[in-house]
């Protein structure tokens, strides 16, 4: 009996710290609520939506987002965004006009001033149109990311040692990068992916270079490029590297790179210690890596002219003398 109760208890605590988060900033209504809910902001944001509609499977992480952003923001009374089932509660589809689904509208109660939103359903895009039409900012302190951010090598060492029975995945980056600008955005590519089905089996944070205070793990894991990135296997502790050093030629870093980086696609070498990850950088350093060294895909660019050969071309002639 006593067992059972804890369950229930232990249960009720996961549900409500995982899944209750989002749902919190969600605000549906029906037809018997049309008039409460629209009357307490002085603008609302609608979607109408159906169960069945592919375009709405599609928005509706970006509306969750939105909410987020916007939801029980300080002036709750000034704006919110809602959503309503637009098939099973016709009174104000058929005031509105919608016709499919989905259907975005901005109203604004004291004037009855209706906008239809037809641009881009990104999240990015709403945002600048809900700004300049509805005067509202978004509060991203609403945004609980799953990314940890990491300033120094002791919160470094931290995390990559946390023993959880996810594997650690560490992105060193700038938001001088403009691919990284802005990452810490609910709809980055990073957030999503650290937010996808990889979320149950890694655990993801970010180095801001330009926020970092001290050098010790660029030092000892030899990274020196940018965007970059580590991955620690949390059952025997191995590490991999992906670009970063400059022999490790990569065009970008983005979505599809980290995840055949931490799903092992990309079949790079894992390395017990920093000894064996220096003896490999070691290799290519001997040989003309200079030469090697790439603009606008390192930190530093090289000066040396590399005789027009192509990015294949230099890989190719460095792997034939690393053979030698
Ligand atoms: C929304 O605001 C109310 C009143 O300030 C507060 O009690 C509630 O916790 C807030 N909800 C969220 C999800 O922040
Ligand atoms: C590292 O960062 C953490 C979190 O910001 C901080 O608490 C800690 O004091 C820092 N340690 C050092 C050595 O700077
Ligand atoms: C290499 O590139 C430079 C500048 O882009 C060009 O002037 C030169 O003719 C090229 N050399 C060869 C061998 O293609
Ligand atoms: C709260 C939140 O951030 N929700 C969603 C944001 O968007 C991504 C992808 O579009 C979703 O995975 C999140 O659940």
């Amino acid at each position: 009996m006593h067992f059972f109760l804890l369950c229930l208890l232990l249960w009720n605590l996961t549900v409500h710290s995982v899944s209750g988060q989002v749902s919190d900033f969600i605000i549906e209504f029906d037809d018997g609520s049309i008039v409460p809910t629209l009357e307490r902001s002085e603008f609302s944001f609608i979607y109408f939506y159906s169960d069945t509609c592919k375009y709405c499977a599609k928005f509706n992480p970006v509306f969750d987002n939105l909410s987020v952003l916007f939801n029980n923001i300080s002036k709750p009374d000034a704006f919110q965004v809602i959503k309503t089932n637009a098939r099973k509660n016709k009174r104000l589809s058929e005031l509105f006009k919608v016709q499919h689904y989905p259907t975005l509208k901005l109203l604004e109660y004291k004037t009855k001033e209706i906008f239809t939103y037809d641009a881009n359903r990104d999240l990015t895009t709403l945002i600048e149109f809900l700004e300049a039409k509805a005067n509202v900012k978004p509060n991203y302190d609403n945004f609980v990311s799953p990314i940890k951010t990491i300033t120094n090598s002791t919160e470094f060492d931290k995390f990559v040692q946390t023993k959880n029975k996810k594997n650690k995945l560490v992105v060193f980056t700038g938001g001088y990068i403009p691919e990284w600008r802005d990452w810490e955005y609910p709809a980055h590519f990073y957030q999503e992916t650290a937010q996808s089905s990889y979320a149950r089996t890694t655990d993801f944070a970010l180095v801001d270079i330009e926020k970092f205070t001290d050098s010790d793990i660029f030092a000892r894991y030899e990274i020196n490029t940018f965007p970059s990135m580590m991955y620690f296997n949390v059952k025997n502790g191995q590490f991999q590297t992906y670009h970063t050093t400059s022999h490790q030629i990569k065009p970008k870093l983005d979505d599809k790179e980290i995840v055949s980086f931490i799903t092992g696609q990309d079949k790079l070498p894992w390395f017990k210690n920093t000894d064996e990850l220096h003896n490999f950088n070691l290799q290519y350093l001997e040989y003309q890596g200079h030469l090697f060294q790439r603009k606008g895909m390192n930190l530093k660019q090289s000066d040396v002219s590399d005789g027009n050969l192509s990015e294949e071309e230099q890989y190719q002639i460095l792997l034939q003398q690393i053979e030698l």
